[in-house]
């Protein structure tokens, strides 16, 4: 076959995710290769995550594709540009290089004078069509929507691809094409059940400052509820997963859609306990009910910051005390909760860390992540901090993640500042359990306070 739908993301070599051994395939590049599929384009799906770089290169040099379409984010982007190095050669016939995903919006020039022939910026599914008819039958790429390329060194993007109005007309994700079961299995013999992802919406109306809506942009758009009830009952046929987590940004968005899935997931007997994440805003007394109803296990509610002033210069548009309420209500439902933490955001002081703890001891979510803000490339947040950009980094070679910014204190003091949030926590959890146990979380508390106050 002539087209090839590939990533970078090889989980042997990722050793923080080999102790969390909770593996997702890519999703968007299953849409995409289902679409072309669905076009009578015939494609292969080379899936990295429990496979190697050599295997990957073996099977190109083997299939000689003359069109290879890469994902790309942010973290997955190094990769990406080592692999675009080794492919363009005689090696393997000098394939056009087609990149997609998130992270090629707002960098576009880099990606493309980094070796990348085309990226297919925003939704995939038309643009990779059109873009490869025209590779092969050798046509004018000018009027392909959403696509970006160089002509004599410079870069042209052609105008932005309407996006999908209704998501039905979407084939489902090809998911044949690669070896599901290696995830279910992953999933079982480390947590003892499985999960699968499904997608029910695309975009999110909301403006979050640190968020990158490099796809979808601020839009809302939902597949029908009887099609995602049709498509759980697939998946229970077909692979029976334990769980299901909805990749959703925003699952509870609306409540008219909520009611009819419940009715849909009923009637075409459809259920599998599933997880998904959510404003707190759109949850009420009778939401939680049918979420639990139809088989949600855990809810992720944003929490962010304990903090109403580092909510609101986030612009995440949420009452803090509404976010604990929520949680509350979901713990005493009977379901459990989950909540992101974000330390380090301009603007925030000791202060607003200490309204944080407290925060996370009175909402007492079942579970809580803690990450160091960073600016994604195309943010809102980018876009302010890019002026007070501490470190020069080599694009090529380094991540937005590793972007440092002038901020209220220094590096070190953030690396504390988690560990006292999370020893604080712990011990007012495991105070009333064992009080030796809780003992030394406050030591550790202690002794990240002071490392606080020495890193300032
Ligand atoms: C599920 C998810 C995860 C999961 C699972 C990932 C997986 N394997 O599926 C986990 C938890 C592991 C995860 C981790 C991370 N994630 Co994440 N994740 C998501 C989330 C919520 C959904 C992804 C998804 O399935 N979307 C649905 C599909 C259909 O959309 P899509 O992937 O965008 O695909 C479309 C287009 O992008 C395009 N397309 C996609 N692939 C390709 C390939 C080609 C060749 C082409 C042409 C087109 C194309 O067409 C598709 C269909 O139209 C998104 C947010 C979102 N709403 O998309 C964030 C998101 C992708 N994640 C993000 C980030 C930052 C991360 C982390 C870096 C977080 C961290 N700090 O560690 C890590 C990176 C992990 C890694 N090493 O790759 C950012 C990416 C920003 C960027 N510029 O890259 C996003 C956009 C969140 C955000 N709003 O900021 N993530
Ligand atoms: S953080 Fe969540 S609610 Fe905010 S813009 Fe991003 S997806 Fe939407």
């Amino acid at each position: 076959m002539s087209l090839l739908f590939t990533h970078a993301y090889y989980l042997s070599d990722d050793l923080k995710e080999q102790k969390i051994m909770k593996p997702y395939p890519p999703l968007g590049l299953l849409y995409v290769s289902a679409y072309l599929w669905s076009k009578n384009i015939a494609n292969d799906v080379f899936d990295t995550t429990f496979s190697s770089l050599e295997k990957q290169l073996e099977f190109i040099e083997y299939k000689k594709p003359k069109v290879i379409c890469i994902y790309t984010n942010l973290m997955t982007k190094i990769e990406v540009l080592k692999l675009i190095k080794t492919l363009k050669t005689k090696k393997y016939n000098f394939p056009k290089i087609v990149l997609g995903g998130p992270d090629v919006t707002y960098n576009i020039e880099n990606y493309l004078k980094a070796g990348a022939d085309f990226l297919v910026i925003g939704e995939g599914e038309e643009t990779t069509y059109e873009l490869y008819n025209a590779i092969i039958e050798d046509e004018n790429y000018h009027n392909i929507n959403g696509i970006a390329f160089l002509e004599n060194n410079e870069v042209i993007q052609n105008k932005p691809r309407v996006k999908f109005k209704e998501l039905d007309e979407l084939p489902l994700p090809n998911r044949e094409a690669i070896n599901m079961q290696h995830y279910l299995d992953t999933w079982k013999n480390n947590h003892g059940k499985s999960s699968m992802t499904i997608s029910t919406q695309r975009g999110c109306p909301y403006t979050c400052k640190w968020c990158s809506t490099a796809v979808y942009g601020q839009s809302y758009r939902r597949r029908p509820a009887e099609q995602v009830a049709a498509e759980m009952k697939m998946l229970k046929e077909n692979y029976n997963p334990d769980a299901i987590w909805f990749v959703d940004d925003v699952f509870t968005v609306s409540h008219k859609w909520l009611l009819a899935f419940r009715e849909e997931v009923i009637k075409q007997e459809a259920i599998i306990p599933f997880e998904c994440i959510t404003r707190a805003e759109r949850l009420n007394d009778e939401i939680l009910a049918l979420l639990k109803e139809v088989g949600c296990f855990r809810i992720w509610i944003g929490a962010e910051s304990g903090s109403q002033k580092v909510i609101d210069l986030m612009d995440r548009r949420v009452d803090v005390s509404v976010v604990k309420e929520a949680i509350q209500k979901t713990n005493a439902l009977g379901m459990e909760t989950g909540t992101f933490i974000m330390l380090g955001y301009p603007g925030e002081t000791e202060e607003d860390i200490t309204e944080t703890i407290q925060y996370l001891k009175d909402a007492n979510p079942t579970l809580y992540t803690i990450t160091v803000a960073y600016p994604i490339k195309g943010t809102s947040l980018y876009n302010e901090v890019e002026s007070k950009i501490t470190n020069q980094l080599e694009w090529e070679t380094s991540t937005d993640r590793e972007i440092e910014f002038e901020r209220t204190y220094s590096k070190k003091f953030y690396k504390y500042a988690v560990s006292k949030v999370v020893n604080e926590v712990e011990f007012s959890r495991k105070f009333s359990l064992s009080k030796y146990k809780a003992i030394k979380h406050k030591v550790k508390s202690v002794l990240a306070s002071g490392l606080m106050v020495l890193n300032r």
